[in-house]
This record gives C-alpha cells, sequence and structure tokens, in this order.
C-alpha cells in the first residue's frame, strides 16, 4: 500500500489579540448597561438581571488567556459585542480563502511543494462563509492549483476528517498530494454576550500538505500510520443557523442561531469517548500509549486534556508530552490540533511516534497517528 506522508504545516494568526481582561471588561459594561437600562423591570421580577464575567473564572474553568480575532474593535465595543468585516465583492477575494491562502503558502513552502504539485483542495471548518461556490475552489483557483477542490464541515473534527479523507484519496490512487486548510473565524458565530461561551473561541487559520511518501522532498515529515473516525449524534454542542432560517423569520435573531453548549456534559461525555478511540486505535495498531512521544490534542480545555493524557498514558503527562496553546489562541474548533502540531513537532526525532487528535460536535472525534522520518 502507499506510503503516505504529512509533510508541511503552517498557521496564519491574525492581527488583534483580545486578553481576557479586555473582553470581560467589554462584557461587564454590557452587563451594567443592561441591568441599569432594565432596573424596574428587574425589581418587579419581570427581567433577569445579568451577572458579570471574571477572569479568575476562564482560566481557572479552561486554560484560555487570551484569543486572536479578525476583527477586535466590534467585539470589544459593549454597544457591538461582534465582528465587524468589511462587506467585500464578488471580485474580491473572500475572507476565508484569504486566509486560507496565507497558511496554504506557508505549509507548502515547509513542503518544498508548488501550487503545480497539488492535485486537490479541502477547505475543512466549522463555519463556512456562504454555501457555493465551494471556499475550496475559489482557495484553488488564488493559488493556481489544478485538479479538484471541496468544501466539508465537522466542526472542530473537520481537519482530522480532511486528513483521513486526503490519506484515503492518495492510498486509493486518485489523487497524489492534498492541500487542507482549516479557516475558523469562530467569533462570527460566538455569542458575545453568553456569560458562559463569550470567553471560549477565536480566529485563525492552518494549512497542511498530505502527499505520497515518494514524491515527498520535506525534511522531517510525519508518515501517518492510521486514522480513526467516530461520530455519535449529540445536542449538547449546537448551532441552529441555517438556510431555512428565512423559512422560521420568527427564530431570526434568537440565541440558537450562534453557537450554543452544555458545557459540563460534553467534557463528562467527551472524555472517556476520546480515551477510548484512542486506547482501541493504538491497540488495533498493535501500538502501546507508552510509545507515544507527543499527543497533539484538540484545544478547548486545559482540564479536558490533562484527563485525556491521563488516560490514554495511565500517568500524568510529563511536561511537553501534551502541549496546549490555547491559552494563547483559545479553543479555534479544527485548527487547534493543527496549530499545536505545526508549533511543537520539529524537535521531535526520526521514529518518534505521535498522535493528532481532535473532538467536538456531533459528537465527532478523529485520530491521526503519526511517525516521523528522517
Ligand atoms: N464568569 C464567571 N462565572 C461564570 C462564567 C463567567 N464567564 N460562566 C459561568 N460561570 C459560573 C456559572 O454560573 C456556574 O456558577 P454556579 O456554580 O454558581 O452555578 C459556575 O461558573 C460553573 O459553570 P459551568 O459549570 O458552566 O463551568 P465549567 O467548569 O463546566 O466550565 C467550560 C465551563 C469552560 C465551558 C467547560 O465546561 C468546558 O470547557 N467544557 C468542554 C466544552 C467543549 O469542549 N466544547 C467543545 C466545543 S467546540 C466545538 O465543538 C466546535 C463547535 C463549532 C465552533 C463554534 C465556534 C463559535
Amino acid at each position: 500500500m502507499t506510503k503516505v506522508v504529512i509533510s508541511g504545516t503552517g498557521v496564519f494568526t491574525p492581527p488583534n489579540s483580545i486578553s481576557n481582561t479586555e473582553l470581560v471588561e467589554a462584557f461587564n459594561s454590557y452587563v451594567r448597561k443592561f441591568n441599569a437600562d432594565n432596573t424596574a423591570a428587574i425589581e418587579r421580577g419581570e427581567v433577569e438581571a445579568l451577572a458579570e464575567s471574571s477572569v479568575e473564572f476562564i482560566v481557572k474553568a479552561s486554560g484560555i488567556e487570551a484569543r486572536y480575532v479578525m476583527d477586535k474593535s466590534g467585539i470589544v465595543d459593549p454597544e457591538i459585542m461582534a465582528p465587524r468585516l468589511r462587506q467585500r465583492s464578488n471580485d474580491e477575494p473572500s475572507i476565508l480563502a484569504e486566509m486560507s491562502v496565507e497558511a496554504a503558502k506557508k505549509a507548502m513552502a515547509r513542503a518544498n511543494k508548488t501550487p503545480a504539485d497539488i492535485d486537490a483542495v479541502l477547505v475543512a471548518c466549522s463555519n463556512l462563509e456562504r454555501p457555493y461556490p465551494a471556499i475550496a475552489v475559489e482557495v484553488q483557483d488564488l493559488l493556481g492549483v489544478e485538479g479538484f477542490g471541496f468544501d466539508m464541515n465537522v466542526a472542530c473534527s473537520s481537519a482530522t476528517f480532511g486528513i483521513q479523507t486526503a490519506y484515503d484519496m492518495i492510498r486509493s490512487g486518485s489523487v497524489k498530494c492534498v492541500l487542507i486548510v482549516d479557516p475558523e473565524i469562530c467569533s462570527g458565530h460566538l455569542n458575545f454576550r453568553d456569560r458562559d461561551s463569550h470567553f471560549i473561541f477565536g480566529d485563525v487559520c492552518t494549512a497542511i500538505i498530505v502527499e505520497r511518501e515518494d514524491t515527498c522532498t520535506a525534511k522531517g515529515a510525519w508518515e501517518i500510520i492510521g486514522t480513526r473516525l467516530i461520530t455519535k449524534f449529540s445536542n449538547n454542542i449546537r448551532n441552529n443557523f441555517g438556510f431555512l432560517n428565512r423559512a422560521t423569520p420568527e427564530g431570526i435573531g434568537a440565541k440558537d442561531k450562534l453557537f450554543v453548549q452544555e458545557g459540563r456534559k460534553v467534557f463528562k461525555e467527551v472524555v472517556p469517548m476520546v480515551s477510548q478511540l484512542i486506547l482501541d486505535h493504538m491497540a488495533d495498531e498493535g501500538l502501546d500509549p507508552k510509545e507515544l512521544k507527543r499527543m497533539w490534542l484538540h484545544q478547548a480545555n486545559k482540564s479536558m486534556n490533562d484527563f485525556i493524557g491521563r488516560k490514554v498514558l495511565g500517568r500524568d503527562p510529563e511536561p511537553g508530552e501534551q502541549p496546549n496553546i490555547l491559552q494563547e489562541y483559545a479553543n479555534t474548533s479544527s485548527a487547534g490540533s493543527i496549530i499545536t502540531f505545526s508549533k511543537y513537532n520539529e524537535d521531535l526525532k526520526e521514529g518518534d511516534l505521535g498522535l493528532i487528535c481532535s473532538f467536538g460536535a456531533g459528537y465527532s472525534a478523529g485520530n491521526v497517528l503519526v511517525r516521523k522520518r528522517a
């Protein structure tokens, strides 16, 4: 069977960062104004007073300290509390395509690839800017790639599901080299007025080159040993935004048209699901978890990753065995495990075994077991 490698990754990081302090300040200004404007109704018991957010809670509950965003001014303005992005004409690149090209160029440089080497472009992410034409086809056009492209969405697991898709296409012989990009503007579908979740997400774009081993010229590429995907339906992470919203206009603008979750239930249900997925997958590949030199886990919550690490390794992970980036980037949905992989893989040695693992809405989870080449 054809061997397949990840030969390059790239990260486009937006220029604006928002600290927890800035975000909480905006949120609390909004809360104080809301409560002041509704004092009488609150006193009559007709309206519930809003509670303030806290920096200490955010760090303790999630490990998040800051997040990058495509627009900061709208998010931190208590009158707006949403990103404000310029309307682009159809003759300009769309914003998701623009971020994708930035990340793709870095991954292609890392993999020694030009657009002529790429046969397919997958845009794999949580939220697409439009239904059609596919963003992937636009990225393909902007880069000058021949072949084909398509979009796919499996929420937080989009990147790992994209890697399995590329791996399978390459092994079947239909393509030799695939570019996967994960443009995530999570701020566009986050309710910054919701105390439970306003701190969770950030924006970023990652890119991955997956190709046949015999075409790979990059040093330190990672051979894909095996992949495993799982999905299990749950309403605990949900977003009801969609093309049928205009058919039920009474629901337009309601809270469920943005990200909503039962965070505690997600935590409790996803940790065992993912730990078991990793252990079963490794057992089926004849690999012992003790052999893992590093896990690049989904970046949603630090304690969640600590639990998974302990379950898989049977002990507390050593520093560096499962690095986190969520303190700087927050949860960037499908891009999180790829940012971590991109930033923390070059120090490992030939023959070292690692695991990229994502999990999230669906529920969905995806494993990619990789071994370092020379
Ligand atoms: N400030 C102060 N206090 C707060 C705040 C706040 N901002 N928010 C809640 N509290 C209070 C609550 O009111 C509660 O108080 P009390 O105990 O008095 O009732 C207390 O803090 C505890 O609240 P929670 O139980 O909600 O807090 P948790 O400890 O569970 O932490 C987390 C909340 C951080 C959300 C945590 O549950 C978590 O991270 N869970 C896992 C979530 C997860 O992994 N989700 C995956 C989502 S990502 C995904 O699938 C991609 C979707 C597509 C992308 C969408 C982009 C927008």
